[in-house]
């Protein structure tokens, strides 16, 4: 379809340009794209050396199931970092913020993050929007499950008209458990404005303060934090 062939051609763009097949660690983000960024890899390696950190399980199911060599990410030597993460996303705007978390996946992807050289994320002309929360609806975010109606009461403070614990009413009754046991809360927002949507604008915007709802990304994406003490991963 037109769709998987974008994807298949963006994930072997990333690999083209950001893959080298004297890389010792490379982090395997999780969703659907990531398996067509496997898959080139494959195609332009077959160094046994190179191990794959996974963001989950199933992406480390598809780093096995292709061949390759997992290594957790707590089995990682000291101090040593990713060469490259490769993962997805569910929107990108025109400053290459990303949202992240469709697949529950938040915590290890942010972990793995972190920890490499470079980042690459890989995604089809779906994800890229000009502005975060133009068709994605909600900023997905993983929490301990007892911060929950903490999170949930400071995430209403922020503006946010309705965010909920997210729920897999197929797999189970009750909350959606992440591969930590987590939670995941998604939380609605009015598309993120970016810098230049704010200076200057006079149009009673409060700079990250939320004014009429609307954040910048970056002000809202450090209240998150502090509120949820995540990872700071930028
Ligand atoms: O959960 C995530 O952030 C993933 O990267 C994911 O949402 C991307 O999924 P896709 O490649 O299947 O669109």
């Amino acid at each position: 379809s037109k769709i998987e062939e974008a994807k298949q051609s963006a994930a072997r763009k990333a690999v083209e340009d950001h893959f080298d097949p004297n890389f010792s660690y490379v982090g395997i983000g999780s969703g659907t794209t990531i398996i067509y960024v496997i898959e080139a890899i494959k195609e332009r390696s077959s160094n046994p050396q190179i191990q794959f950190v996974p963001t989950g399980y199933q992406s480390r199911q598809a780093i096995v199931d292709a061949g390759l060599k997992p290594i957790a990410f707590d089995s990682l030597p000291n101090d040593v970092l990713l060469d490259v993460a490769f993962d997805g996303a569910d929107e990108v705007d025109e400053d290459l913020n990303c949202i992240k978390g469709g697949g529950a996946c938040l915590f290890q992807e942010k972990l793995v993050a972190e920890r490499a050289r470079k980042f690459v994320c890989v995604a089809d002309y779906r994800k890229d929007q000009p502005r975060l929360l133009t068709t994605w609806p909600t900023i997905p975010i993983e929490i301990a499950p007892l911060s929950a109606p903490v999170v949930l009461s400071a995430l209403r403070a922020l503006g946010s008209p309705s965010p909920t614990i997210r729920s897999n009413k197929q797999a189970k009754a009750g909350p959606l458990k992440t591969d930590q046991d987590f939670f995941i809360v998604d939380a609605p927002f009015p598309p993120l404005l970016l810098p230049q949507d704010v200076t200057g604008s006079g149009d009673g915007t409060k700079f990250g303060e939320g004014g009429e709802g609307k954040w910048e990304v970056g002000s809202l994406a450090k209240r998150i934090k502090e509120i949820t003490g995540v990872l700071d991963v930028g």
